[in-house]
């Protein structure tokens, strides 16, 4: 067999390769067309890791199935073989969902994965791509690695790649290489990427109770909307194939490359479809899932929603619904910063540890590989365990559908429940979508300065009929308590002496301009109350928000792109 060449191209490096909240992501078109763009990535990524550890390793691939992502499959395969990479695992036609890759990098003991996903961003030639790293954990890449990429690919002169091998990724099974000047064969594998992750779910749930559910003689209509994302086929597989749910309950199944020209975002903006096909009062459940299936919306009866910060608080209050708690017991709660305060009622009234972090999943990781963490959620649609390392949109799924067969409620029976009981956090989040990033930089920093005033602090704000005194302002900065290590300037808070916050932060996933996102929370315990529209009731915040930011006078935006 005649031996793969390796060979050394020459490159400039580029500035803009830092990782955001997760991975690096750009329009295609800067993937595509700037010289050497996504082999420079690839190069600083593999450069993470020693040639030694290359060698022995296994590292996954696969993504979402967006356009682009089979171009860079090929890249990594090349450049991974020039780089001494000893085995790499490819998901079948390169599909692999993040919690999937999360799932096989732990079953198989490999060193990490490289995702190719710009999760939620739209897809298509004139899309986004983008490529995310994790480690051996399972979870994405923490900050000192992600940094280490970055500075790697800021000085980066050359990279390494064997231009003439190419995969056939669509047969399950092993292929082998000899590469020049290396010893053992290159040897690259493509997987069933749903096998791993079905066998794990069949251990954390019990299948047979919701089996009844979906097809007993009681059975509930699902409908589940894959939004032309990687869901498709774990859907399929699970609810349909291993849960008895009908064929017909996977709706928008297929990946496609421009997700059919929609946001693949699991909101009410976005999978307005859904909600659209719940309202009729069909279906008893519906649950949507983003472009690589980490996020998801969970939705009852005539589209009853949801919302994603109750969703984790939900799950809490249950977790004796799901065999997996059991046997490995509760270990501590956490959310996002900006998550509302739902599920520290329910930490606090189970006497569970409960840990507040910054945006992104990365920082659970930590936690949970300390054995601190067992459940945690974010208000973005994102909800999982320690089961793996990334949030689970089929998990969060199923997670619910275990409370309603161990409850025999419906979803809003079971939420009605739970705000009766705990009180209900109202939240709710403004996203402002692509605003020039020089008034929305301003904006921050005039809002900055004005939480370090001391004036600020005790003064009240009315809008409504409404007043709140400014009980503390701060720019959020997380400690690890596991590794000691310090995050800083995660999102101007603001909160109120009756616990009421509010929290400006700007995105760190957008490709193009920035991203505001305003979010809002306040508690209600009064019974009377607690059943109000969360718009209605979260009213004079917003304006109050509104006139702290000045947002509309300095982005000239009068109404936000997305409400949560
Ligand atoms: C957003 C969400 C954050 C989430 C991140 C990645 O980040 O707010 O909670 O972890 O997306 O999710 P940002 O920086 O844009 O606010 V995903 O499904 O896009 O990987
Ligand atoms: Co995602």
């Amino acid at each position: 067999m005649v031996a793969h060449k390796v060979v050394q191209v020459a490159t400039k490096p580029y500035d803009d390769q830092k990782p955001g909240t997760s991975g690096l992501r750009k329009r295609v078109s800067v993937f595509q067309s700037k010289p050497h763009y996504t082999e420079n990535f690839i190069q600083a990524t593999l450069g993470c890791l020693s040639p030694s550890e290359r060698e022995g390793c296994t590292l996954l691939v696969g993504g979402d199935g967006r356009f682009y992502m089979g171009i860079a499959i090929q890249l990594i395969v090349r450049m991974a073989a020039a780089n001494g990479v000893g085995h790499l695992v490819i998901g079948q036609n390169g599909i692999f969902s993040t919690p999937a890759v999360s799932c096989t990098i732990r079953k198989r003991k490999a060193i990490g994965g490289i995702i190719l996903t710009a999760s939620h961003n739209p897809g298509g030639p004139n899309g986004d791509f983008g490529i995310k790293y994790n480690t051996a954990n399972g979870g994405p890449a923490p900050e000192n690695v992600t940094g280490k990429i970055f500075e790697l690919s800021k000085s980066l002169q050359t990279y390494n790649i064997c231009p003439d091998i190419s995969v056939d990724l669509s047969t399950i099974g092993q292929q082998s290489f000899t590469i020049e000047n290396k010893d053992k064969p290159f040897i690259v594998e493509i997987v069933d990427s749903v096998l791993d992750y079905t066998d794990m779910l069949k251990n954390i749930f019990d299948f047979n109770a919701i089996k009844l559910l979906l097809s007993g003689p009681h059975a509930i209509k699902v409908r589940l909307d894959a939004m032309h994302g990687v869901m498709g086929p774990y859907v399929k597989r699970v609810l349909c194939h291993e849960l008895g749910a009908p064929e017909t309950s996977a709706v928008n199944g297929i990946p496609k490359e421009d997700f059919g020209g929609h946001h693949p975002d699991p909101n009410l903006t976005y999978a307005a479809d859904l909600v659209a096909s719940m309202s009729s009062g069909e279906y008893g459940f519906g649950a949507a899932f983003d472009g690589d299936g980490d996020r998801n919306m969970i939705l009852g009866h005539k589209a009853f929603f949801v919302n994603p910060s109750d969703s984790v608080a939900v799950i809490a209050a249950n977790l004796g619904s799901i065999p997996y708690f059991q046997s490995t017991g509760v270990h501590g709660l956490a959310r996002s910063m900006p998550t509302s305060g739902a599920l520290d009622r329910v930490a606090a009234s189970e006497n569970i540890a409960l840990y507040e972090t910054p945006t992104g999943w990365k920082f659970f990781g930590n936690l949970m590989d300390a054995g601190k963490l067992s459940l945690c959620g974010e208000e973005s649609f994102g909800t999982g365990s320690d089961h793996i390392r990334e949030k689970d949109g089929l998990w969060a799924v199923l997670a619910w559908l275990s409370i309603m067969a161990s409850r025999k409620q419906s979803v809003e029976e079971i939420m009605k429940d739970h705000w009766a009981k705990y009180g209900r956090n109202f939240f709710t989040r403004y996203d402002y979508e692509e605003v020039d990033a020089a008034p929305a930089n301003e904006m921050m920093k005039a809002i900055e300065s004005m939480l370090q005033d001391s004036s600020f602090h005790g003064k009240t704000f009315e809008a409504e009929g409404k007043a709140y005194t400014v009980q503390k302002g701060d720019n959020f900065e997380y400690t690890d308590p596991v590794d000691g290590s310090v995050t800083k300037k995660q999102g101007l808070r603001i909160i109120f002496t009756d616990g009421s916050r509010v929290i400006f932060r700007l995105s760190g996933t957008g490709s193009a301009g920035a991203t505001i996102r305003i979010y809002i929370d306040s508690y209600e315990k009064d019974p009377s109350k607690i059943h109000q529209d969360p718009q209605v009731m979260l009213a004079p915040l917003v304006s109050i928000a509104l006139k702290i930011s000045q947002l509309r006078e300095r982005t000239g935006r009068n109404a936000p792109t997305v409400i949560t």
